[in-house]
């Protein structure tokens, strides 16, 4: 009798395989401002730095603003391959910033930092 692989053996594969792939993913290691803290208004420096590689081209920061609208925040061009950077310019009131990045592994991974900018 022939050997033929089956469903099965390659559904155990994947299982076997995908925890060695997902551990690539960009994941959220620190940012600046830290998630929940409270910041002078002004020029804010953002920095968030992962536990990988990533591609800043296709990675994306995106600014929530205390009145909801949102504005896409261009990444600084240069620095550390694990790092992205931003300046921002904000007055008082409850921001977010949501990421979106591109690690080497090909894996889109994302989330919120909130922060809150306080009166001087
Ligand atoms: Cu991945």
């Amino acid at each position: 009798m022939p050997y033929r692989p089956k469903i099965w053996m390659l559904c155990l594969l994947s299982g076997i395989l995908t925890p060695f792939v997902a551990s690539a993913h960009a994941v959220l290691e620190e940012s600046a401002p830290p998630a929940g803290a409270s910041v002078r208004p002004g020029d804010v420096d953002l920095k968030f730095r992962y536990n990988s590689r990533i591609d800043r081209a296709r990675s994306r920061l995106t600014l929530i603003r205390p009145d909801h609208s949102r504005e896409t925040v261009s990444i600084t061009a240069d620095g550390p391959p694990d790092i992205i950077a931003a300046h921002l310019d904000l007055t008082p009131g409850a921001y977010v910033v949501r990421w979106q990045v591109l690690a080497v592994d090909g894996h889109i991974t994302r989330g919120d930092v909130p922060f809150t900018v306080t009166a001087p």
